[in-house]
């Protein structure tokens, strides 16, 4: 039988979360300001290590990297209207500098659409500048009403990943939306975790998108949550900032845009997902350290045991592994009991006799197990577990998702399975908004949308809108999200 359990990871996930994010050194939640917590150094090396993966894929698909300034003049910040309407409530704004009120104020930005875009009309001149392809990593600002929690829901977002693209056409956009799928779906094998794409409804796309997608992960307690948004905004926002391009033939036309966002989020799902009741369960290909060594010396022998780990260490390093030997002067249980909270996929440990007889003992974090290796063998044995470790956490998360996705015919079967277990349920629609809304109403539940690429949405043959009784033409996903 398994020794991981998973009571407290499933049945108390918000608690186990919150202390976790704490006692594991990602943030400390003491800051003053409410939703704004302050980055650890251990935690801050997991994120870097998402980051360096997405960087490089921006860099790989031609992406150039650019900075904006953190304050936008609330005049270019009012173009788009549909944009306003959905931001307005949530910035904050800077009205004074010194003792002066500010002629034209400026607010934080909560996302870069209306920094960058004015920006955008001055840069893009021909079809030859086209497609126009930036990113930045930058810290955004967004006064988020409903309950914060670390990393999930911030009111500072200190690693906001925002790609801008701009096109000659929207099929050009819609080349870029694959390709933004494409990044995606490599960066969630890189973190081992699976999702589901949906296409959002009318009424929660981005404001001032044509269309939106969300890529959902599902988290311990059978909610999901949203770890990376891609839109295409047709030529809403290159209209209101006026991005134009000249054709070949010499007319000016608008440029279509579109954008792909993600947060810190995707380390929340990182710790959510793969941890257990001891801890975080880190991908070997994030972990700050991969291979923790602990040494158990006995009376008269610690020399030999010590050398015998910075040896092994040594060669680890060597092969290009994240190695750290604990050569702290505490107990070995103590030791365990720290690695295993922070989710190093592998430790090794020492003693006298695996000295004498040239072996060392590797334990598992994602399964708890040991085994005893040759010496010669340690180093090919660690590369073929950490690549085992990051196919188990990836099958165990899909078979989790999978598990918690369900059809329903009814509002009633809908509930009951929302009941049971949460997670997505996919119910038929007949598209309009107002069964939309009410379905999410009597299910205290939100409409993800619905599958995405669209051939998946489609409704089985013959099936009905629970509310309205007519035909249904697509399935839509329901669940509660973070
Ligand atoms: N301009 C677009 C694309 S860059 C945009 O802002 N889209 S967004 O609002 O959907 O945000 C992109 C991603 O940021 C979301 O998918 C989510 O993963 C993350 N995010 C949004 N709000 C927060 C928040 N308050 N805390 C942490 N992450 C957030
Ligand atoms: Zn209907």
């Amino acid at each position: 039988m398994s020794k991981v359990e998973r009571k407290r990871w499933s049945e108390e996930f918000s608690e186990w979360y919150n202390e976790l994010i704490e006692t594991a050194g990602i943030q400390d939640k003491r800051y003053p300001i409410k939703g704004m917590n302050v980055w650890l150094p251990y935690g801050l090396r997991i994120m870097r290590n998402i980051e360096g993966f997405i960087r490089s894929e921006m860099e790989r698909t031609g992406h150039g990297e650019v900075l904006f300034p953190a304050l936008i003049p609330e005049t270019e910040f009012q173009k788009e209207a549909e944009h306003i309407a959905g931001f307005e409530g949530e910035v904050f704004w800077v009205t004074h500098a010194g003792h002066d009120p500010l002629d034209v104020r400026l607010i934080m930005r909560p996302t870069s659409e209306t920094a960058m875009y004015p920006m955008f009309s001055l840069w893009i001149r021909s079809h030859a500048d086209l497609p126009f392809k930036v990113y930045q990593i930058v810290n955004v600002y967004r006064y988020e009403t409903k309950h914060t929690r670390p990393l999930i829901r911030v009111r500072e977002i200190s690693r906001f990943f925002e790609a801008h693209t701009a096109h000659d056409s929207f099929e050009d956009a819609e080349r870029q939306i694959k390709e933004d799928l494409e990044i995606f779906e490599g960066l969630a094998r890189f973190l081992a975790l699976p999702y589901v794409i949906s296409k959002r409804p009318e009424w929660d796309k981005f404001p001032g998108a044509y269309y939106s997608l969300g890529a959902e992960v599902m988290m311990p307690d059978g909610r999901t949550l949203q770890i990376g948004t891609m839109h295409n905004y047709r030529q809403n926002f290159s209209r209101a900032y006026n991005v134009q391009y000249e054709t070949e033939s010499g007319e000016h036309e608008y440029v279509h845009q579109t954008t792909f966002g993600m947060s810190e989020r995707l380390l929340a799902a990182v710790i959510a997902i793969h941890g257990d009741d001891r801890g975080m369960v880190l991908p070997p290909n994030v972990a700050p350290i991969q291979v923790v060594i602990v040494p158990i010396p006995k009376k008269n022998v610690e020399a030999d045991v010590f050398s015998y780990a910075r040896e092994i260490a040594r060669e680890l390093a060597d092969a290009g592994i994240r190695v750290h030997v604990d050569e702290r002067d505490i107990r070995p249980g103590r030791k365990y009991y720290d690695w295993e909270l922070k989710g190093v996929p592998l430790r090794i440990e020492v003693g006298p006799r695996d000295v004498e007889g040239k072996k060392a003992v590797l334990a598992r974090r994602d399964t708890l197990e040991k085994v005893t290796v040759e010496r010669g063998a340690i180093v090919e044995e660690v590369r073929r577990l950490l690549d085992e470790i990051h196919e188990n956490l990836y099958n165990r998360a899909r078979e989790f998702l999978e598990s918690h996705i369900k059809r329903a015919g009814s509002i009633e079967e809908a509930k009951a399975l929302f009941e049971e277990r949460r997670g997505i349920v996919e119910i038929p629609w007949c598209g309009e908004e107002s069964c939309g809304l009410e379905m999410e109403e009597e299910l205290e539940a939100k409409m993800l949308g619905v599958p995405y690429p669209e051939e998946e949405a489609t409704a089985p043959e013959g099936s009905r809108c629970p509310v309205c009784g007519r035909e249904a033409r697509f399935v839509a996903r329901f669940a509660r999200t973070y």
